[in-house]
């Protein structure tokens, strides 16, 4: 009998449209590795460098790419895959100019999800750095959005007001969803109180929480950005919203249990914690 030597395989595909962070423990790389691990083929459009510096204090140095040459990314990897794209997460845009050509690559096709992870300032940033392309990104971005994934700080932002504690973060969830109609992953992480790193997820329908014994009390760099990159990859695997919440939060916790000591300080997410062992 004939053995097929080759074979047509069909993964779901998706896209990240962020920043890379040449360290690999968040943005572009991070995402492309929770892609890979979880069955989906990855792509990445990039917005901006990040080259941390390590002579001061490990600040962050970023480079912007020019708006052309990512809607040149854009096009090549919309026209590669038409048909067949359809999850998109979104990471650190970084300037007006760079929302804007990405609302416009949104627009020019059918999405079913678009996962926006409103990266308003990464761990180790000064609070204001980031914000001139906060009204931006509501402006543009949100309302197209299908889930947002903000941490404590962005959630704060983006509902307007404080959150200390399990009801508030409810609540900012509720006001995110109602004013930028997205479902939304809100999550506490270490910040709120408790033996419990404790998410909330909200669709307009149904409230859910979503809690894990904590795992130490700092943050662990990268848990961001593979949390919204595993949402996106199980949605295209055809998992319901709550679903891809569920399991991207076991994911995000394995990898924080298999965490990786750096000389920069804090810890990095390991995305192969949920494989089994050799
Ligand atoms: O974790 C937020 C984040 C996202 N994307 C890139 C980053 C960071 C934080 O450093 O560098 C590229």
């Amino acid at each position: 009998m004939m053995v097929d030597m080759y074979s047509i395989h069909s993964p779901a595909v998706t896209l990240t449209i962020a920043g890379s962070e040449a360290t690999g423990g968040a943005g572009a790389q991070a995402d492309l590795r929770t892609f890979n691990e979880l069955g989906t083929y990855g792509m990445a459009a990039l917005t901006c460098i990040v080259a941390y510096d390590p002579e001061n204090n490990w600040r962050h140095r970023i480079t912007q790419i020019d708006p052309e040459v990512l809607a040149d990314q854009l096009e090549a990897v919309q026209a590669n895959f038409v048909g067949r794209l359809d999850t998109v997460k979104l990471g650190m845009l970084g300037s007006v100019d760079t929302i804007e050509v990405v609302a416009n690559a949104l627009r020019s096709q059918e999405w079913k999800h678009i996962v926006l992870d409103p990266v308003l300032i990464c761990k180790g940033q000064e609070p204001g750095d980031a914000l001139d392309t906060d009204e931006a990104l509501k402006a543009q971005l949100l309302p197209m959005a299908t889930v947002t994934t903000p941490n404590h700080f962005e959630a704060e932002q983006l509902a307007g007001m404080t959150i200390s504690n399990l009801a508030e973060l409810k609540d900012a969830a509720r006001k995110i969803h109602d004013t930028f109609g997205v479902s939304v992953l809100a999550k506490g992480g270490v910040r709120l109180d408790g033996p419990e790193a404790v998410d909330v997820f909200y669709d307009g329908t149904n409230l859910e929480v979503l809690g894990t014994p904590k795992i130490g009390n700092y943050a662990v760099s990268g848990a961001g950005c593979t949390l919204a990159a595993a949402v996106a990859a199980e949605l295209a695997k055809g998992r319901s919203e709550w679903e891809a919440a569920e399991r991207a939060k076991d994911f995000v916790t394995a990898g924080i249990r298999q965490r990786m000591e750096v000389s920069r300080p804090f810890d990095v997410m390991w995305q192969g914690g949920l494989r089994k062992q050799a």
